[in-house]
């Protein structure tokens, strides 16, 4: 190769260095707050000029972000991300929390920027971030486990939950009777399984509503636009253990059992394992939204499940350590962030034990990640801020930090949330006392007036900042 063409080769590949591209996943349980931090996301670093809202954003603070536009996406498959719709719920009279979504989408950006690092100001003064944003149910990390089992070790571990929770139990009560009266090796009838995965389904929906977390198949809930196929039509047997292993083995083609195999290995091969080969192995960060303030409300049994789903949950970024996960995909998250968001629900002197809980709740799974390549971060966020702080005087002349917003209802309320215990409390904690966090509206804004926030600018920084270095 001659000089020239080796020169301008060097810098074509240079120059691409100064447009790169970031991959970033946003996930969380479902109602954990991702649609709000996504288009809070976008809103703060489109309008970036007029307020100085994001301090700790280093590339904003000293003035080197230059503008961000909202760019066409190159994944023409995965819907986009309904940014329009909340900035309009968010700036509505009253303003309103944007509509829940059931899949995944995404949303792209192009940030500019002056470089600060001598190589790429060398190359030019301004350089660029392509910031792809992506949008993807937590409940479908749940399914994970899934890849190493086959139906039967499925159907047991399902059916041991609802007998260890019986909760659950009840809530299952007329699925289980219209099953368990089935033979399982008899032909199966379409429509009766139809029917029993609608009950299935339906009462994944109402644990989900009592509060708690451990959802699966996670697409039964999060069915983006499956909902209604015969792929979610299937269930686990709880009486699999009536019959002898000789009995199902021999179960023929057209039996109750092989047929909810067989569409369970479809829902495996069709749905699990493409999400993972198709779009997690392309994300370059993640974060993980959890709402623990909902887990409080909900009770100690709620809390519990919450630690549970969540350990499961963390399992799919062990690849570090997990030969399975390996093979499955090449893995290349190197950042993953933890944030506890709706943090403006209790006052800042509380964000500590916000921390403090979740690294209790989580000290296992998350010792683990430790051992591995990926650098974590764990903080409290909120991404649209619905309330005031202010110092409330008390009769005796004390003073206490308060909360001032509007409830769902729209009345006024100004109170103390009360404290975040660091550690789970015990059970008994519920019967005398129990947690009442409040849910609030979204702040009333006009046109001119911005959304405000809660470290949002340090969970950018974490997850973008040595990208716009
Ligand atoms: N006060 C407050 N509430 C929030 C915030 N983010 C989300 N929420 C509440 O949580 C609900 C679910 O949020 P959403 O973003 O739709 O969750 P998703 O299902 O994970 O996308 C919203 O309807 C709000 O009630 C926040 O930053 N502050
Ligand atoms: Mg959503």
């Amino acid at each position: 190769m001659s000089w020239s063409k080796f020169e301008y080769q060097l810098q074509t590949w240079l120059e691409r260095g100064l447009d790169q591209r970031l991959r970033l996943a946003v996930t969380g349980l479902s109602r954990a707050g991702k649609t709000a931090f996504i288009s809070a996301l976008v809103y703060q670093l489109r309008h970036l000029n007029a307020q100085q809202q994001l301090p700790l954003l280093q590339v904003a603070r000293e003035g080197r972000l230059l503008g961000c536009k909202r760019t066409h996406q190159p994944d023409l498959s995965i819907p986009r991300f309904p940014y329009d719709q909340a900035l309009a719920a968010f700036y509505s009279q009253p303003p309103y929390w944007p509509q829940p979504t059931n899949g995944i989408s995404e949303i792209c950006l192009n940030l500019r920027y002056r470089p600060q690092t001598s190589l790429k100001r060398y190359l030019g003064e301004v350089a660029s971030l392509q910031l792809e944003i992506v949008d993807y149910p937590g409940e479908w990390l749940l399914d994970l486990p899934l890849l190493e089992q086959d139906f039967i070790t499925w159907s047991q571990t399902s059916i041991d939950y609802l007998q260890h929770h019986p909760q659950r139990r009840a809530l299952a009560q007329t699925w289980w009777q219209g099953v368990e009266a089935l033979d399982v090796l008899a032909p199966a009838d379409e429509h009766k399984i139809a029917q029993l995965a609608a009950l299935y389904t339906e009462n994944l929906h109402q644990s989900k509503a009592a509060g708690f977390a451990w959802i699966q198949p996670g697409r039964f809930i999060m069915p983006a636009d499956h909902a209604g196929a015969p792929i979610l039509e299937f269930f686990p047997l709880p009486q699999l253990d009536k019959y002898s292993a000789e009995q199902i083995h021999q179960a023929a083609p057209d039996s109750l059992f092989a047929l909810l195999q067989q569409r369970f290995e479809y829902y495996k091969n069709h749905l699990v394992r493409p999400f993972y080969k198709e779009h997690f192995s392309r994300f370059d960060r993640q974060i993980v939204l959890i709402d623990l303030l909902q887990a409080l409300n909900a009770g100690h049994e709620k809390v519990l499940d919450t630690q549970m789903t969540l350990t499961q949950l963390l399992q799919s970024f062990r690849y570090g350590q997990r030969d399975f996960l390996r093979r499955l995909f090449a893995p290349r998250i190197d950042r993953l962030l933890f944030a506890i968001t709706k943090s403006d629900h209790v006052t800042r002197d509380q964000d500590p034990a916000l921390c403090q809980l979740l690294q209790n709740l989580l000290q296992d799974p998350l010792q683990d990640l430790r051992t591995d390549a990926v650098q974590l971060q764990i903080q409290p966020l909120a991404s649209v801020r619905a309330t005031q702080e202010l110092i409330l005087e008390l009769s005796d002349g004390q003073k206490t930090p308060a909360l001032k917003g509007h409830n769902l209802q729209g009345e006024v309320l100004t109170f103390y949330p009360g404290e975040v215990p660091k550690s789970l409390p015990s059970p008994d904690f519920w019967q005398t006392q129990g947690f009442e966090f409040v849910h609030f509206a979204p702040p009333s804004l006009h046109q001119e007036q911005a959304l405000a926030h809660l470290r949002m600018d340090e969970a950018l920084e974490f997850l973008l900042g040595d990208k716009l270095a």
